[in-house]
Parts: structure tokens; sequence; C-alpha cells
């Protein structure tokens, strides 16, 4: 198997490479940020948007889920999320008249950077059977095809709803209400390639897949652990956070394979002294090899255990289930086993450990270091432990800190957007609405891409995302969409997945966050949830990128409509025009939404509750917090190969590409770069420079290959190595995923580098 690079963009993938930086900026050096923006979408509508960015009358940033501090700041976004909104907010179209010129075959060859680049969708567009060219389609034609396709299935479970997390919680209500009612729990979402790990980890040990910390905790915290995360690149606001908790005196351990510039020094630009000198943030740094994570926090417990007087023994009595097979297996960690699969020295993990039992007050920050992993639900079960040991979970500033990516990927999973919905939930749903919702679970992401290869599902509809280009295992992916007899994609901008697609395919173009959205004559809101489980409004001002846009409840509500008819009772007509009517429904049919419509009208929003963090109450299958024993393991890696992670670029969100660069780490121009510590590469024989082919093995003895990559040397851990996400996905096998969450382990791909032929 073998990828080619696509052509296409405007500048040659030809990478430069510069020392890397050791600071990062965390809210935007305002000028750079305007330029940016103003490339896009000009001055004057630069200076109105992005002072609405996460105000509390404004809209919330497209951008990550990060919390919004109580006292915002004029400009509370990041240089990243401005990057988000101008993405979002830009001037530039994709008409009818675009598609007229560029064939679907060609724009099967152009990259992810150069579809993105063209600009909003501005009509509703079809690719008829055999077709070469998208043509414009009226919203009721589409709404047609789309149940046509839906009817002629042998059985709802044919069909897969695919969610990305910036839908809004009212449109995702009305979405898995659509799909349930027409029968299905086929709802796949992008948090089933991200956040999954960590959802079925807490959910077994804590009895809440969600975070227990909020704001307030993290600036009172003694020690906070950062773990397999960028904050610097992927949720900048959080280093303000971050140097909020160091002035209050608190230390940080930064645990990653890579040195990652934010992480070491924050120059905060809201600061006089800021940018002049900033804030060193890590105290410690552990630079473990991939994977090797469980093993870290193993060792750490067994230290912990055996220091006098160091486990909060109260709390695990009163609260806890399973210590004393924990406490075995833990005891039974040994120093070598460690030091091997982490690649750490003694002194450091000592260094470590004393911080550890100085601090009172912990919390343990991770994303996607940790959660894209064949063992990254044991990993992040023993991170749990690792807190329950000495009580740090439901005491203020201590817990647990999954940091969400999408803006509103938590919220859509409140909403129901789930392949394996809790019973509870059904039950509601089915008192709410007077029907009768499938029962058994439905396809995740990785099944869903089977059922598509297989035949055994047929129409992929897609509300939001670019599903071909995030999955795994590229070629498998796009093979499988080519299978399907209809995909619909509900999307504000082009991507791969517009040119990788079924027999027919639909082209939905909506809303975006920043947009105005008027229903009924009414200026409605929406609302969506932070990582920290902060619920608030969000509010458009913008005059939509084209008239003919539809919203996304909208579009949800029409879709019902044409594929339900009569035997729906629900009044999607109603729902369209006012979406605090979908709320009242909320309200009685999700926990903690009670009086919705009320609580959201408050600046600032309301906190949904949190039992283990509130009170202490662990709504497990036990009833108390879990401890788990699961045995340590870590990715083997044969001779001659490296562990390669697939990862960001301080340019990009996700698949959207927003230039080449990737400022921190000192590289420009270019993607196809692969880092490779210095002495790896030299006895693999790759001079910084040179040009691999990055060759990735799997157990399925399938080669998969991504030609012609700069090797760069870089200090990673040593038999690690780093390339960008997405143009690396064709490397990682479909079915090479986490236990428990079948999570893709885009983190811990085993590849050997091959001189490139490119070169
Ligand atoms: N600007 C911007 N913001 C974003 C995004 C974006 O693409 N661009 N994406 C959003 C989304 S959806 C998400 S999920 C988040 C992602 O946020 P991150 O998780 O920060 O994203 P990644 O770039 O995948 O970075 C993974 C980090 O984990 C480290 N790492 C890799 N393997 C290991 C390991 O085995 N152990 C440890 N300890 N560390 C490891 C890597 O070196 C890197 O620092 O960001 C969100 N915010
Ligand atoms: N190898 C590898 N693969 C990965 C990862 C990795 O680290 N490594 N990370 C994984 C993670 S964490 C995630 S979250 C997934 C991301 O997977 P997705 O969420 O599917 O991908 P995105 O690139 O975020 O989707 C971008 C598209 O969303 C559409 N869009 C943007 N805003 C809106 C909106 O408001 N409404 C609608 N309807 N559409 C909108 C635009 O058309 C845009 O092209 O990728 C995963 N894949
Ligand atoms: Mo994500």
């Amino acid at each position: 198997m073998a990828s080619k690079p696509p052509k296409g963009d405007p500048v040659q993938d030809a990478p430069q490479v510069a020392p890397a930086r050791h600071a990062a900026a965390g809210l935007p050096a305002i000028g750079h940020t305007l330029k940016i923006a103003q490339r896009q979408m000009g001055v004057r509508r630069t200076a109105l948007t992005l002072l609405r960015v996460n105000q509390k009358d404004g809209f919330d940033c497209p951008g990550c889920a990060w919390p919004e501090p109580d006292h915002r700041h004029k400009a509370e976004f990041c240089e990243n999320g401005a990057k988000a909104v101008a993405e979002e907010a830009t001037l530039r179209r994709v008409t009818p008249a675009f598609f007229a010129e560029h064939p679907v075959a060609d724009l099967a060859t152009r990259s992810g950077y150069w579809l993105g680049q063209q600009g909003r969708l501005t009509h509703p567009m079809y690719l008829a059977e055999g077709a070469e060219r998208y043509e414009p389609v009226s919203w009721e034609r589409a709404f047609d095809i789309v149940a046509e396709e839906l009817t002629a299935l042998d059985g709802p479970d044919e069909s897969v709803f695919y969610t990305s997390g910036r839908t809004s919680n009212e449109a995702a209500f009305l979405y898995q209400l659509f799909a349930r009612e027409f029968g299905t729990n086929n709802l796949p979402d992008c948090s089933n390639m991200c956040h999954e790990s960590s959802g079925s980890a807490l959910t077994e040990t804590l009895g809440v897949g969600k975070g227990s910390v909020l704001l307030d905790d993290l600036h009172q915290s003694d020690l906070i652990i950062v773990a397999g995360q960028n904050p610097g690149t992927n949720h900048p606001r959080m280093l303000s956070a971050l140097e909020k908790a160091k002035n209050n005196g608190a230390r940080i351990i930064t645990v990653n394979p890579l040195p990652e510039a934010g992480l070491e020094r924050f120059k905060n630009p809201q600061t006089p002294q800021g940018m002049l000198k900033g804030t060193a943030l890590t105290d410690l740094f552990l630079q473990v090899r991939i994977g090797g994570d469980q093993a870290l926090f193993r060792l750490l417990n067994k230290l912990i255990l055996e220091t006098e007087g160091a486990v909060d023994q109260e709390f695990i009595d009163a609260h806890t289930h399973g210590y004393e097979e924990f406490a075995a297996a833990a005891r039974d960690a040994d120093w070598d086993d460690t030091l091997k699969a982490t690649g750490l020295e003694r002194a450091r993990v000592e260094e470590a450990l004393r911080m550890v039992l100085a601090s009172e007050r912990t919390v343990v920050c991770w994303a996607m270091g940790l959660t894209q992993h064949k063992h990254s639900v044991p990993t992040i079960r023993e991170v749990v432990n690792f807190l329950l040991l000495r009580g740090n979970i439901g005491r203020p500033g201590a817990g647990v800190c999954p940091v969400r990516g999408h803006s509103n990927v938590q919220g859509d999973r409140t909403m129901g957007i789930f392949e394996r919905p809790a019973p509870a939930f059904l039950d509601a749903l089915e008192k709410e609405f007077g029907f009768a919702p499938p029962r058994h679970h439905g396809l995740d992401v990785v099944r869903a891409i089977r059922a598509l290869r297989d035949g055994e599902a047929k129409v992929f509809f897609a509300m939001g995302g670019n599903f071909v280009a995030a999955s795994p295992d590229t070629e498998v992916t796009e093979a499988a969409m080519r299978k399907a007899r209809l995909t619909v994609h509900v999307s504000t901008k082009l991507n791969r997945s517009h040119a990788v697609t079924g027999a027919r395919a639909l082209i939905l173009p909506t809303l975006g966050r920043t947009e105005r959205d008027v229903q009924g004559g009414t200026e409605q809101f929406v609302t969506v949830e932070d990582s920290m489980g902060m619920v608030h409004a969000s509010r458009g001002r913008l005059q939509p990128a084209s008239p003919a846009l539809l919203s996304e409840p909208a579009i949800v509500c029409r879709l019902a409509r044409r594929v339900l008819g009569s035997a729906s009772r629900t009044p999607w007509e109603e729902f369209e025009k006012d979406y605090a009517a979908v709320r009242d429904r909320i309200a009685r049919v999700v926990p903690g939404f009670e009086d919705f419509n009320t609580k959201v009208a408050a600046p600032g929003g309301f906190a949904l509750p949190h039992a283990p963090r509130d009170e202490r109450r662990f709504p497990t299958a036990t009833g108390k917090a879990n401890f788990t024993a699961a045995p340590v393991e870590c990715p083997t890696v044969p001779e001659g190969r490296l562990l390669l992670q697939t990862l960001r670029s301080h340019d990009q969100y996700n698949t959207t590409i927003y230039g080449l660069d990737d400022r921190y780490r000192g590289i420009r121009n270019g993607r196809r770069v692969v880092l490779v510590h210095p002495d790896d590469a030299r006895a693999l024989g790759f001079a910084d420079g040179s040009y691999a082919d990055l060759v990735s093995e799997w157990r399925d003895g399938v080669e998969r290959r991504a030609p012609g990559f700069r090797i760069v040397h870089y200090p990673t851990a040593r038999g690690c190595a780093a390339a960008y996400y997405p143009e690396t996905n064709v490397l990682v096998p479909l079915d090479a995923t986490a236990d428990t969450s079948n999570t893709p382990a885009s983190k811990s791909v085993v590849v050997r580098l091959e001189q490139s032929a490119v070169d």
C-alpha cells in the first residue's frame, strides 16, 4: 500500500527547519493575530468578530473546549482561536461555479490545505451516480435523496450518523433523536478517536466519564501534572491558568516525549512583564518514552504506598473499592522494568515523588498523548489510582482533568451522541417522545468503517467533521466510503470527505458559530458545554456566508420530517422555529439540565453537577471509587524500528490546515517532516535533511507506507518519532485500537524508515 502526496498546494511542501523555541504565547500578541485574521476576513469584520469570542454576550470559540474564566479579558481568545474564527468567518466562497470548474476527480487530487483555503460552502450540492461534478440542488430535493436512500435500506442499522464535536447541544439532541426515531444507535463521533479512552476509564472507576475539576481547582492546586498534552498549540488559554496556578504557588510536572514550547515558558502578552520574560511553567520535565505513562504512574503508586503516612487511608476506607488488590499489584512494580519502559532516569522519578508527596492538592491533566494507545484505558485508570491514593478526588484544588478537543465534544456526548447509550437515557427519551428507541448498541468510528467496507452499512451521514481524513488507515477508509450508496456531509468548509464519496453524494452547507441564526423571525442562540462541564450560550453575530445556508437544527428538523413523516409525533416544525422549545425537552431528558432555559440565561451559564467532585459520591457498579489493578503494558518495538506518534502542528485544527508552519518546533513551509532523536537517526543512517519513507509494520503483515518525509533531528525521547496527522493516518492500521475504548492507537505506530526515492 502506498499513498502519494497530494498535489495542488500553492506552496510546494519544502520544509525548512530552524531551532525549536522554548517559549509560547497563550493569548495573542494582538498585532500578529489580527494580521492572520485580516487575510481571511478584512479589517472591519476582524475587529467585529474577534472581540466577541468567548464574551458573555458573544459566541463560543470554535477552537478548543477550554473553559472561560469568570473575569474575561477583552481579548479572551488565543492565536489559534483567532485562526479558527478566521477560517470560518473568511470572505472566500465555494460557489456552484467552483464545482462546475472542478470535477470531483480534480478535488480528490488536492491537498486538505488547498481545499480548506477555497472558502465557505454556499449552496447544497449533489453528486449524482456516475456524474463527474457536483451540481446545485434545492434543499427539498436534497432531503428527498436522503429519504430515498434511507427508506431503501434493509434496516435502519445500515445507516451511520457521524458527529464532529462542534455541533451545538440543541443540534446534537435533535440529531440523536432523529437517528433513534429512525431506528438506529449508529452514532459514532469524533470522541471515538479522541477522549473515548478517558470516558471508558473514568466511568468505570469514578462513575462519571468527565473531568472532576473546575478552573478554580487548577488555580488552587499545589501540583499539576500535564501528561500527553501540548497546550501551547492546542489549548493556549490553558497556559494562563497554569501561570495563575504557579503565581499561587503550584508546581508543574510535564510528562511528554517532546519538550513542548508552551510548557517550558509562557509569555503572556496581556501582562506588561509577560512578553519580556515570561513565566517558566514546568518545574520537572519527565521525558517519557511513548506509551510509558502507565509504567510511570504504577511506579509512583508503589513509592507512595511504601512511604509512611502518604496514603489517605480515611478516604480510601470511606470511598473506595479494590484497594488491597491494587496495592498488591503496585507493590510488585519493578524499578528496572519501569526505567526501561519509560526511558527515565531514577533520579527524575524520585524528584517527581518528592513533589507528589509535598502536594496536598494534585490535578492530573491529559489529552491525546494518553488516550491513543492500545493500553490507554489501563493507563488512565492508573492515573485515577494515583489520585485516589492521596484522596485527590472531590476536594478543592485536586482531581482528574482530561482536556477535551472540539469545542462542544463533551456536550454532544451529554446530549446522547453515543453508540452505546445508557438505558436510563433511552428510558427518558421513550417517556418524553413516545417512541421505542433501539436498545442494542450501534457502531463506533472503527466499526462503522468496517461495516461500510463489508457492505453492511450503505448510507453515511456526517454532522460536521472530515471523516475520511480524520479516520485511521486512510486507504481502507476511503475504499469503504466509496462503497456507500450515499454519503452526506453537513459542512461549513470543503474537505477531503467531499471528494471521496459513495455512489451518490450531498454537501449540505450550514451556519457556523460566528453567524446570526434567525428562525421563526427570532434570533436564536445555541448552547455548548466546555471541558469542565460548564454550559453556556453562544450567539453568532455575522451575516451568514450565504442566504442559502440552513442551521444544523433546521437541517435535522427538515430531514426528520421528510424521512419520518407522520409516523413521528415529535414537533419538528416547532423545534426548528424555536430552540428554546428544544431546550425545554433537553431539560426533561438529560439530568443536570432542569430549568435549562432559566439557568442558561445567567451570564456565563451554569455548571453541570458532578457527583464525585461535588459530594464524593461515585455512581459506579460498586457505589465506590474503584481502584483497578491491570497488568502494566508498554509498546514493544523491534530492533531498528521507531515508535511513531501522529500529532498536530501549530498551524492546523485537526484536518483543517491553516498554514504550513509549526512555529514553536522551528518548522516552516512544509508538513511532511518526521522528528527523530539525532542518535537514533544517525544509527539508522539518516542525516538531518535527508528523506525517508515511513513504513508501518503491524501484525496483519500489511505494509503501510507514507513516502517522502524530511528527517528532522529533534530532541524527542529515544526510540520515538513524531509526524503530523492527517498525512500519517495512512500508517495507522484500522484494527490497531485501544482495548475497551476502541480508539485508534494513533500515538503508537511501529515504523521503519526507508531511504526515500523522492530525495
Ligand atoms: N490549534 C489547535 N487546537 C486544537 C486542535 C488542533 O488541531 N489545533 N485539536 C483539538 C482536538 S480535537 C484535540 S483532541 C486536542 C488535542 O490536543 P493534544 O493532545 O495536545 O494534541 P496532539 O498534537 O495530538 O499532542 C499530543 C501530545 O502528547 C504527547 N505524547 C504523544 N505520545 C505520548 C505518550 O505516550 N505519553 C505522553 N506522556 N505524551 C505523549 C505529544 O508529544 C504531544 O505533546 O486539541 C484541540 N485543540
Ligand atoms: N492519526 C491521527 N488521527 C486522528 C487524531 C490524531 O491525533 N492522530 N486525532 C483524532 C481526534 S482527537 C479527533 S477529534 C478527530 C477529528 O475529526 P473530525 O472532527 O471529523 O475532523 P475535523 O478536522 O475537526 O473536521 C473539520 C471539518 O468540519 C467542518 N466544520 C467546521 N465547523 C463546522 C460547523 O460548525 N458545523 C459543521 N456541520 N461542520 C463544521 C468543516 O467542513 C471542516 O472541514 O481526528 C482524529 N484523528
Ligand atoms: Mo479530539
